[in-house]
């Protein structure tokens, strides 16, 4: 049995979006739970069996799966047939594992920081700055509509995501590369769920 624990309008939402670009909805149960908000709402929910209380989290036959980039590797290659994975053997599985872990170790902390006002050389030294990572995406963009060609791939629906939430960043090559990823029916899907789940 596989659940995947989701709180609405979180982290957690784009794994509801790549179930439904998984066709993986019927396969993958949802369990809708809380978590404590910044606003002082909600709170640690004890049905959630991820070891920091936080969303997503993945219970696969009782193994944990936790971070977002390791829900999505997990959930692509159990679902394959989708085509939303980079298979061992293709040359863009270098480049797809590579924004995976990017997303993880650089681009959530740099946005983290800078939401939240924080600066320090150091931090900077170490991983970068937003103005890198939009360079960066930009030049990934700047001759294709999705990072690794034509079509749109887990690492599109995990790197817009910050975007999705934050607003566009006011590069042409990101902001209709949003724009694509934000059109599609699993994002208006996970919106939906979202709204009923929330109003809950
Ligand atoms: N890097 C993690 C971040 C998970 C995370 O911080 N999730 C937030 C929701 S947006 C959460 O559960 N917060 C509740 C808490 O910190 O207790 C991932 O992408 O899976």
């Amino acid at each position: 049995m596989i659940t995947l624990f989701h709180s609405p309008r979180s982290r957690s939402t784009r794994i509801v979006a790549l179930l439904k670009e998984l066709d993986a909805l019927d396969a993958v149960g949802i369990e809708v739970v809380t978590i404590p908000r910044m606003d002082g709402s909600g709170g640690r929910d004890p049905r959630n069996p991820h070891p920091d209380g936080k969303v997503p989290v993945l219970d696969h036959d009782g193994v944990l799966v936790w971070e977002s980039s390791a829900i999505i590797q997990h959930l692509t290659e159990l679902f394959p047939e989708a085509g939303l994975g980079i298979p061992v053997g293709d040359p863009r599985r270098g480049p797809y594992l590579s924004w995976l872990a990017w997303y993880a170790g650089v681009v959530e902390p740099v946005l983290v920081f800078k939401a939240l006002g924080v600066e320090h050389p150091a931090l900077a030294g170490t991983f970068r700055t937003e103005t890198e990572i939009k360079s960066r995406l930009a030049d990934a963009l700047k001759d294709k509509p999705f990072l690794l060609g034509d079509r749109f791939t887990a690492v599109d629906l995990l790197l817009h995501s910050p975007y999705a939430w934050f607003g566009k960043p006011g590069v042409p090559e990101i902001d209709a590369w949003v724009d694509r990823c934000m059109d599609r029916p699993s994002a208006r899907f996970a919106a939906e769920f979202d709204a009923r789940y929330a109003a809950v």
